[in-house]
């Protein structure tokens, strides 16, 4: 049973983020945001050479900041590039960096009245951020956001397989856990 009333502005679904048509899709990028493979990889491709384009003039992101592009030839007309920590055992701040990920692209999403978000798990693919605590960080920052901002109204984790997709509705219904 849910027990948090952000619940009803989460979904989550098992797919490609590139078909979906929200607001802002998040991109787990890197520093340089000049692309890569993963999500970013599909993300480019989808978009197309223009999205490369409007990237090369943001000369990178650090770690655990957000930048906004537009989507070009993807359904959604805007992409916040995160920049993921690499998972380096877990002392080296990459939790706070996590959370700081969902943190900003919230808060671009909310400075440019995006209504719908949606988010792949950022780090737990290339960047190895073990899935069960990067979804209680993901889940638990959201969350945090949602309380205190109307937009966006929404917020999607779309998850590429459909473990994954089981671990969010986990969370997501056993109401958080102590992180
Ligand atoms: N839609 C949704 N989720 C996806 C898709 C997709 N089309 N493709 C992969 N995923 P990753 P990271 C999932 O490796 O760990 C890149 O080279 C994937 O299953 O894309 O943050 C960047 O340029 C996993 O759950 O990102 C960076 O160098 C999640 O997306 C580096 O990888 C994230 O996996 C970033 O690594």
């Amino acid at each position: 049973m849910s027990s948090d009333p952000t619940n009803d502005r989460i979904r989550v679904v098992q797919g490609d983020i590139t078909s979906l048509a929200v607001g802002a899709i998040v991109n787990a990028a890197n520093e340089t945001l000049l692309g890569g493979g993963g999500v970013d990889g599909a993300i480019h491709k989808a978009a197309g050479p223009k999205l490369m384009e409007e990237c090369r003039t943001l000369e990178g992101c650090p770690t655990g900041q957000a930048r906004i592009t537009g989507g070009y030839d993807l359904p959604a007309p805007h992409v916040i590039h995160a920049v993921g920590p690499r998972y380096q055992g877990g002392s080296s701040g990459e939790a706070a960096l996590l959370r700081s990920c969902y943190l900003e692209s919230l808060t671009l999403a909310n400075q440019h009245g995006i209504e719908t978000l949606a988010f792949p798990c950022i780090s737990t693919g290339i960047f190895g951020y073990p899935k069960d605590e990067a979804c209680a960080i993901a889940i638990d920052a959201v969350r945090i956001f949602l309380r205190a901002h109307e937009l966006p109204r929404e917020v999607t984790f779309c998850c590429f397989d459909e473990d994954e997709a089981k671990r969010y509705r986990a969370e997501l219904d056993s109401g958080g856990i102590e992180l």
